[in-house]
This record gives C-alpha cells, sequence and structure tokens, in this order.
C-alpha cells in the first residue's frame, strides 16, 4: 500500500477524537489488516461518521485508487409471477392474479434489439420464480438474447431462480450451471441473499432458497468459471449483529473462490409490502453501512451502490463511504424497486450525468464491462 495513502489518511484522523476502543481499529484498516466481526459491530455502534467515511474512502482507494466505475447495462424482469411470497417483496403476484405479467421470448428479444441503439454492454435478468421454468427455457431465454446480440454479456437469474429451475431439471447444481453457461449465461447477478441470520430469514422469506443452499450456489458458479455479485438487504428486523455475519460468510467465501466482482448492500423500501410498518433507516444509517462494508470485505474489490433504489443523491454520497461502482443503468424499467417506492419511478442516468456526478466528489469516471476490466477513461 503506498505511504503517501497512509499518511494521508492519518492526517485526516487526526482531527477526530479516537475512544480507547476504537483506535486499535483505526490502527487496523489504515495498515491494510483485516477487522474482526467485534470491530465491525464496535464501528457501526461508535465510530462517528466522519470516521467512517475516511477509513472506507482508505479502503476503496488501497483497492481501486480514485476510480469510479459504471457500465451500460439494462434489466428485463421476464416475470413477477413467484412461488415464494417473501414479505418485504412489492412486486411478486401469483398467476392471473391482477398486475402479475410474463415478457415472452419474442418481447424480451425486443427489448435487446432496443437496447442495440444505447451501446448496452450488459443486460442483467433477475424476476419472480415462475413455477413453470426449468433450465431448458431460461437456456433458451440466453439463446434467444444472444441470437440478437451475441457480444452482450449475460449476467441474470438469481441464485433463487437457479436452485428452482435446476431442482426442477433434475440436474446437480454443477451440470445446470454448466449448461447455462454453455447456452450463454455469462455471470450471475447477487439477488436472494437476503440476510444469513436462519431465523429472521424464516421471518421474512421462508419459502426462499436457505442461505447455505444460495453460498453453495455462487460457489459451483464460480468453480464453473462463472463470477457473481453479492448483495444484502438491510434496514428491516436485522441488528448490526445479523449484518456482520451475513459479511463474514461472504468474506469466507470470498477468501475460498475469489469470484465475487462487488457486494451490493441493498436498502429495504417499505411501500405496498407486508413490512411496510417496519419504515425505512436514514440515509446517515446507508452511508453508514456501506462504509462498514467496505472496511469489513477487503476481499471483494468492489462496492456498488444501486442508485435507482437508493436514488441519485444518496447515491453520489455514497462515493464519499467506499463505493467505487454505480450499477450504470441506461433506463431502468425495473419493477422491483418502483413497486417498493423507490422515488425515482422511471431512473435512468445518461453517461454525462453519471460523470459529472462522480466527478463532482473529485473521483474519476470510468465504464468498465461486465468483469470490471477497463474500457473507457472519461
Ligand atoms: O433479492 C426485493 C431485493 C433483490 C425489496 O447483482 C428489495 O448487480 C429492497 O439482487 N426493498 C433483487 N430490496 C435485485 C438484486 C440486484 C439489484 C441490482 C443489482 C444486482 C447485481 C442485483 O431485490 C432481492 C431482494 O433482496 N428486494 N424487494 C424491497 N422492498
Ligand atoms: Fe419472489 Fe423474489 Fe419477490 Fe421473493 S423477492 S417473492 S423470490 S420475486
Amino acid at each position: 500500500m503506498s505511504k503517501h495513502l497512509i499518511s494521508s489518511t492519518r492526517q485526516l484522523i487526526q482531527q477526530i477524537n479516537l475512544s480507547k476502543g476504537i483506535t486499535p481499529i483505526v490502527n487496523k484498516v489504515v495498515e491494510g489488516d483485516r477487522i474482526l466481526l467485534a470491530d465491525a459491530e464496535l464501528l457501526y455502534n461508535e465510530a462517528e461518521l466522519g470516521l467512517l467515511g475516511i477509513l472506507a474512502t482508505h479502503v476503496a482507494e488501497r483497492i481501486n485508487g480514485k476510480s469510479v466505475l459504471f457500465n451500460r447495462n439494462f434489466h428485463i424482469e421476464p416475470t413477477n409471477i413467484c412461488l415464494h411470497s417473501c414479505s418485504f417483496c412489492s412486486y411478486r403476484r401469483s398467476e392471473g392474479e391482477d398486475g402479475a405479467w410474463l415478457l415472452s421470448l419474442n418481447e424480451i428479444a425486443e427489448q435487446v434489439r432496443h437496447s442495440m441503439g444505447k451501446q448496452a454492454t450488459e443486460v442483467h435478468i433477475t424476476g419472480g420464480v415462475h413455477p413453470q421454468w426449468d433450465v431448458d427455457y431460461y437456456c433458451e431465454m440466453v439463446r434467444a438474447i444472444k441470437r440478437v446480440n451475441p457480444s452482450i454479456h449475460v449476467k441474470a437469474f438469481s441464485a433463487v431462480e437457479l436452485d428452482y429451475a435446476i431442482a426442477k431439471s433434475g440436474l446437480t447444481l454443477q451440470q445446470g450451471i454448466r449448461e447455462l453457461k454453455r447456452c450463454g449465461l455469462n455471470s450471475i447477478p447477487g439477488g436472494g441473499a437476503e440476510i444469513a441470520n436462519s431465523e429472521l430469514r424464516q421471518a421474512i422469506c421462508g419459502s426462499k432458497t436457505s442461505w447455505s443452499r444460495w453460498l453453495e450456489i455462487h460457489e459451483t458458479a464460480h468453480n464453473e468459471g462463472l463470477t457473481s455479485n453479492a448483495t444484502m438487504l438491510y434496514g428491516h428486523m436485522e441488528s448490526y449483529a445479523h449484518r456482520i455475519e451475513h459479511m463474514s460468510d461472504i468474506r469466507e467465501l470470498q477468501d475460498k473462490t475469489g469470484g465475487f466482482n462487488c457486494f451490493i448492500p441493498l436498502k429495504f423500501k417499505a411501500q405496498n409490502n407486508s413490512m411496510s410498518h417496519i419504515g425505512e433507516v436514514s440515509t446517515v444509517e446507508d452511508m453508514k453501512n456501506f462504509a462498514v462494508a467496505r472496511i469489513f470485505l477487503d476481499n471483494v474489490p468492489h462496492l456498488k451502490a444501486y442508485w435507482p433504489m437508493l436514488g441519485k443523491s444518496a447515491a453520489s454520497l455514497a462515493l464519499g463511504f467506499g463505493v467505487d461502482d454505480l450499477d450504470g443503468t441506461i433506463d431502468d424499467s425495473t419493477k422491483i424497486y418502483s413497486m417498493a417506492g423507490a422515488e425515482d419511478q422511471s431512473p435512468s442516468m445518461s453517461i454525462d450525468e453519471i460523470c459529472s456526478t462522480i466527478r463532482s466528489v473529485a473521483k474519476n469516471p470510468i465504464e468498465r464491462d461486465s468483469l470490471y476490466n477497463h474500457l473507457k477513461v472519461y
């Protein structure tokens, strides 16, 4: 690590009054040493926000310098028909219910065609777990996309969709993932992770893929040469200890496989679901969470702010709390967040807007591909 980075971080920290308990943790972070679970809990509970911003920026700059990455992608949600009924979900419907949708393969191909004028390099696909969809169907979907645009990167199907489809096809995880890869699947998004703790998971999404299975699916994908992302749903009923337990399992798997590209904290949005009474956490809590995640997950290269969910201003604030990846959606037509109450109901950001947001916090905008190779410095 550069001596210059260490000394400039130390200078910033000098101006802050550190409690006895926090000082050794600060030293670990500044020197590039891994922090313990108990250290992360102390940071959540006792560190002031300014200090967290300095430490998270230190870690982000150690890993990624002053670069902030974005890509040109678009999202497809093929259906909201889902056999699960997670309490936090605002958009799932049963078959035939009002508001249910299901895109045909032709409609999906049309969306891909439409994206080509905008030079999208990636399509992100997730949706409900449709009771009739198996590996063959998901393969057909990927093939239909690649027929329209053979070079587009298909980041698709959360571990929860994969779990059901692979079991329905009577395949092992390895067979199912190999087959999808053979058909053109390029990487796996981070959805369905929610929260690791089994009691909490039972309470908010009891029928869903278990946490150990979620980890197994990502481990298998990594072993088959597919990278993936990891998410965490926060701001509902979880404690700081629950968040740390979740991130610790991700850190452990990353030590083993190195297959996670980025970590994406997903803030619980409270409209139109059966957990609405819980409300939403503050922006301060969002920033604290980004910062502790960046400090704790020292082996995950990127921390993403998913701005269509968080809102543009909170996402740009997060660049001061360890975030180095803005999901650079071109036109985001995802309903999962708009139906749960995201401020921007039809979010889109032009490349100019993304770049000026990044420059406004003295960072360097860089367009990336889906594997985080740098494509263009702006
Ligand atoms: O697993 C559902 C979350 C996830 C709500 O990998 C909610 O690049 C907040 O995983 N409030 C799916 N969150 C989306 C997802 C994702 C999004 C962006 C980028 C990537 C990536 C992955 O959405 C679900 C769940 O955790 N979710 N409902 C809600 N009310
Ligand atoms: Fe289904 Fe996903 Fe909604 Fe859960 S969060 S009900 S798995 S669509």
